[in-house]
């Protein structure tokens, strides 16, 4: 059984789902309540991660193979958790993570097939008891969140893949959620950004109360 770690949330969601909007309202939140907010996101959120994150990103690259791919993530986990995550948590910062390793089991696993076992064996040797207290799941159709990421621009070398990966990496994203209700909350992400900033706060108050207890 791992711990979760007080003061570590991450966030979750297809494309589109609105995560980068929410950050933005839960940064402002946490300035303004004074409390010390340490913001990162995967992949990335070190040099080494960066770079992968570009390798992973990019759609001229030649095609990664989904074993390939599975470790570039946890290899990114691996840097962030040591050089930034920690750290930042054993100096009383809260952790806010723009996705973690859920996303590992939504887009390798049920995207790409790769097998859950081996993804918790990678999870638990990479992330041991680096486990957030909270996940929001922003919730939100396929077809809706396509729709907004589209506005953005060329798709990247993920966002190519077609509807049904997405269907599927959703549906784990729902499967896990129920799963694990005590950390999971699912945010309805297709009202507008001020009511799904609601719903998070609405989450992470707990939090905040039971930090200072
Ligand atoms: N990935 C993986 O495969 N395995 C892993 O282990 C990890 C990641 C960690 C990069 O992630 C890719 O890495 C991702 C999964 C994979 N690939 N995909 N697809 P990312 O999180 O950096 O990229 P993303 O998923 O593509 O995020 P995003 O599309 O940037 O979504 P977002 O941050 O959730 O959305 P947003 O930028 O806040 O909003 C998108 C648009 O919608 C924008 O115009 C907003 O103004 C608008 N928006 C946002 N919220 C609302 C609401 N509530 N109403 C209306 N409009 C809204």
């Amino acid at each position: 059984m791992t711990k979760p770690v007080p003061r570590f949330i991450s966030l979750e969601g297809g494309e589109g789902a609105g995560k980068s909007t929410l950050i933005r309202g839960l940064s402002d939140f946490f300035a303004g309540r004074g409390l010390p907010l340490l913001q990162t996101r995967e992949p990335g959120g070190t040099a080494l991660g960066d770079g992968l994150r570009a390798l992973l990103l990019d759609p001229s690259q030649p095609p990664i193979h989904a074993e390939a791919e599975l470790l570039m993530m946890f290899a990114s986990r691996a840097q962030l958790v040591r050089d930034v995550i920690r750290p930042a948590l054993a100096a009383g910062q809260w952790v806010l993570c723009d996705r973690y390793v859920d996303a590992s089991f939504a887009y390798q696993g049920a995207g790409r097939g790769q097998p859950e076992a081996r993804i918790e064996a990678l999870r638990e040797w990479v992330c041991g008891s680096t486990m957030p207290t909270l996940t929001l799941l922003l919730d939100v159709p396929v077809s809706l969140g396509r729709q907004r990421a589209a506005g953005r621009g060329p798709a990247d070398r993920i966002e190519a893949e077609g509807d049904g990966f997405f269907e599927r990496v959703r549906q784990i994203y729902r499967q896990r959620a129920a799963d694990d209700p005590q950390r999971f909350r699912i945010l309805d992400a297709s009202a507008p950004p001020q009511e799904v900033l609601a719903q998070a706060l609405a989450a992470i108050e707990p939090l905040l109360t039971a930090v200072r207890a």
